[in-house]
């Protein structure tokens, strides 16, 4: 098998200090810088949204950061602004080893959809072109690592799956937002579409 390491959204937003702190996101940094040395790929994701994005809960009035509305796609989160194209907190965390990624791949420029998963924005039809790019490489299996899994590691894990590709989640270098039960949910999901969930230490 020809193996991909699928770094999600490792950003300044989502780690310490950031707009949308995901609990812990810093610490996995270096287990993921030494993960890529063992991968025949490394490819980034970065979550990329114009100012305004309708998952901002700022651009919908009378709404606060983790409302729910519902979408022409289905329901959505509303989050605070985050991952703005161009700005610092966009960035990826400063240790990680960028340098290393063959591929970055954005997602969430699409003003008016959110994008969780690296292959499909959430409306789940419009593809973001990952599939393409891996099966031209000759890529079957995904190691997945990064924020947050409940919900860009979960949706990109389980659309790998359901495309074909042989998925394993590296629960130990990620870390969950666990808002109202999306962690369970999440776990239940990935292992529903046939995702290895695994961890380990050391
Ligand atoms: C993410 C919420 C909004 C993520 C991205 O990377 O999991 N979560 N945008
Ligand atoms: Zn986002």
């Amino acid at each position: 098998m020809t193996t991909a390491l699928i770094v999600i959204d490792l950003q300044k937003d989502f780690c310490l200090g950031g707009a949308l702190t995901v609990p812990e996101g810093d610490t996995i940094v270096q287990g993921v810088n030494a993960l890529m040395a063992e991968a025949d790929a490394v490819i980034l994701t970065q979550d990329w949204h114009p100012a305004g994005h309708s998952s901002f809960a700022s651009s919908h009035e009378g709404k606060v950061p983790y409302d729910l509305i519902d979408m022409p796609y289905g329901p959505q989160v509303l989050w605070p602004d985050h991952c703005i194209q161009g700005s610092l907190g966009a960035q990826f965390h400063p240790e990680l080893q960028a340098d290393r990624a063959d591929l970055i791949i954005r997602k969430g420029y699409n003003p008016a959809i959110d994008s969780y998963s690296a292959f499909f924005e959430n409306d789940q039809v419009t593809p973001t072109g990952l599939e393409g790019y891996l099966r031209t490489r000759g890529i079957d299996a995904l190691v997945m690592v990064g924020l947050a899994l409940d919900f860009c590691v979960n949706f990109s894990a389980v659309d790998a799956a359901k495309l074909g590709f042989d998925v394993e989640v590296r629960e130990d270098l990620c870390r969950a937002i666990d808002l109202d039960g999306s962690l369970a949910a999440a776990r239940d999901g990935m292992t529903a579409a046939g995702v290895q969930l695994e961890t380990r230490h050391g």
